[in-house]
């Protein structure tokens, strides 16, 4: 593995900070990472009794998706992965309208029609629907990078997915062209120690994910994912990069994700108990609350205000998107085209008079297999 760069020292210091986070700044970090936490403690409740299909925790990785967020512009383009939830929180993505997703209602950006979990925000921010299908959105992300380029913005778009995520084919083809284009993109593999139950050390045989950017002409960095503050220096090196013109980085973010892989699995079947202890002691947000504590900036006071604001905002957000009716059969037909074509027209007018006629079409059950 190539040299890490880590801010944090043990007694919560962080004398190498280059400051780019004011105060303000640095509790925004913080409240985005609890907020993460209670939307995931709520999903997890509401997959369990049974009131949404499916949902993604993100505990352990919270530093590396809100570390990253906070070196990049809300307007920057976000090409997340499905655990990513902190990226759009961070740039004031509203859990209600998370929440929306999460239960394919009338409401939800997608109108029901991707898996929950797979957000996407347009206006004012540029975070991309989340695809299932591991890597396909790397090639999207030097896309969107390559016409901001070609358009002389200086917007720049982060690719983030996996470990798992380098051994797609999306993989090899984006960086390929990223490297060659000098395409203003930051890629930023979260190595989290699995792809569901295979552990990092299966996915590949080079030494860490970092080292792969050399194949592609580009500078491979690896952060400690689990310290905020590295994780901003690391994107926001990537970010100056890439708007100067100097196209893009591999960033590997060292961190480990501290439950399942999703509500369907169960990793006490595979992850070692000793693991997870271990990295229990390096849990991002705990470290960030040793940071801002030994800065003056954090007390019991601010935590016990921050976590029941979180808590209520997540309980409220479920509130009403659970109140929120179902998305109406006739947008099976919106969205696509301006103008309907014929045959769809006819389509839905057969599918519209069969749901009256037998009594109105009823969502599933919510179930997912996975
Ligand atoms: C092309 C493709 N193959 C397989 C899957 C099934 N799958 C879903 S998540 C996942 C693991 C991905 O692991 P990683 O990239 O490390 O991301 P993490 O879940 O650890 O955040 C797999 C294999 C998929 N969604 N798409
Ligand atoms: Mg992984």
């Amino acid at each position: 593995m190539t040299e890490m760069l880590t801010m944090f020292k043990a007694d919560g210091s962080a004398p190498d900070f280059n400051g780019a986070l004011d105060e303000k700044a640095l509790i925004h970090c913080y409240r985005t990472m609890l907020m993460v936490r209670a939307f995931d403690d709520i999903c997890m409740k509401l997959q369990r009794s049974g009131r949404i299909g499916f949902s993604i925790p993100n505990k352990g990785v919270e530093a590396t998706q809100v570390g990253a967020a906070s070196a990049l512009r809300a307007t920057d383009f976000f090409f997340p992965s499905y655990r990513d939830f902190g990226m759009a929180l961070h740039h004031g993505a509203k859990p209600v309208d998370m929440m929306h997703n999460m239960f394919g209602n009338a409401s939800d950006s997608a109108r029901g029609r991707q898996m929950s979990v797979h957000f996407s925000f347009i206006e004012p921010l540029r975070f991309f629907s989340i695809s299932s299908p591991i890597g396909t959105h790397l090639p999207h992300a030097v896309g969107a990078a390559y016409a901001a380029q070609a358009l002389g913005k200086d917007d720049v778009s982060l690719a983030s997915f996996g470990d798992g995520g380098t051994s797609s084919a999306g993989f090899h083809s984006a960086l390929n062209l990223a490297g060659v284009w000098k395409a203003p993109v930051i890629f930023l593999c979260q190595n989290n120690g699995w792809a569901i139950s295979l552990p990092a050390s299966g996915q590949t045989a080079s030494d860490g994910y970092a080292i792969k950017a050399k194949a592609y002409g580009m500078p491979g960095v690896t952060v400690d994912g689990n310290d905020l503050l590295a994780v901003n220096q690391a994107v926001g090196d990537a970010a100056k990069r890439a708007r100067g013109g100097e196209g893009p980085t591999l960033i590997e973010a060292y961190t480990y994700r501290m439950g399942g892989h999703s509500t369907s699995d169960d990793p006490t079947k595979y992850v070692p108990a000793e693991e997870l202890e271990e990295w229990a002691k390096k849990d991002p947000v705990l470290r960030m609350q040793r940071f801002l504590d030994k800065s003056g900036l954090w007390d019991e006071t601010l935590e016990e205000k921050l976590l029941a604001e979180c808590a209520d905002e997540v309980a409220q957000a479920a509130k009403v998107a659970e109140a929120t009716p179902g998305p109406t059969l006739e947008t099976i037909f919106s969205d696509v085209y301006e103008t309907l074509p014929l045959h769809l027209r006819r389509q839905g007018e057969q599918a519209f008079e069969l749901a009256e006629r037998k009594g109105g079409a009823d969502a599933g059950g919510g179930a997912f297999p996975l």
